[in-house]
């Protein structure tokens, strides 16, 4: 198989190469990945590709690729599909995808993450937290109001990548309808032909 994919069903990161691979139809094998395993009993085979030990990893004919938004850009690279037009978005995808790693990928996963699994974590974290998530979420809902999709009327890894944990916005605590355009656009991801919720796309 050219393409094997390494990841877990609660990972939204994971869920993001994973969406792209089916929206694409891009062959693919998907092989999860225990991460509540300390990393040195992971499977070797995944250890040997992992450079930062996290999943994702897609092996793209034997070539590792980690992170993500990486491995977004590459596939949209490869497939020349949700990429954009022309330079000039392909330049606003990479845009977006790095302000998708230091925000809205950074705030909700982690808010999430310390409310499902850190029962002890310091309320002045969370506060902080979602004060962050909600910041994201005034930014996103923002550009809706007058473009269906980040980059307008096509979808692109720019979306995959920004949607990817909001699937599991109930899970850090967060009531999307105060976000109409955010709702609206999530709606048209999820319209996309062969899209999946992560727990039936991951499991
Ligand atoms: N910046 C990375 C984040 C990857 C990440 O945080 N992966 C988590 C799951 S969502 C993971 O592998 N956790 C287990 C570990 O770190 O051992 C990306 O975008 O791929």
């Amino acid at each position: 198989m050219e393409f094997i994919l390494y990841g877990n069903r609660e990972s939204g990161h994971s869920y993001k190469a994973r969406l792209m691979l089916t929206l694409t139809q891009t062959p693919h094998e998907y092989r999860p990945i225990d991460i509540e395993l300390p990393r040195d009993r992971r499977p070797a085979e995944f250890q040997q590709v992992s450079r930062y030990g996290e999943v994702p990893v897609l092996l793209d004919r034997g070539q590792a690729y980690v992170q993500s938004n990486a491995i977004l850009l590459h596939l949209a690279q490869r497939t020349m599909k949700f990429y954009g037009r022309d330079a000039v978005d392909h330049d606003q995808v990479r845009e977006w995808l790095f302000w998708e790693a230091n925000r809205i990928g950074i705030s909700v996963p982690n808010l999430r993450f310390c409310l499902r699994w850190i029962p002890d974590t310091k309320p002045e974290v969370l506060d902080w937290l979602r004060a962050r998530a909600l910041a994201d979420l005034d930014r996103m809902n923002s550009e809706f109001g007058e473009r269906k999709f980040l980059l307008g009327e096509i979808p692109t890894v720019a979306d995959i990548s920004c949607c990817g944990y909001l699937f599991w916005a109930d899970q850090a605590d967060i009531d999307l309808s105060a976000w109409p355009h955010v709702q609206r656009w999530l709606g048209d991801i999820s319209a996309l032909p062969g899209w999946k919720h992560p727990y039936d796309l991951m499991s």
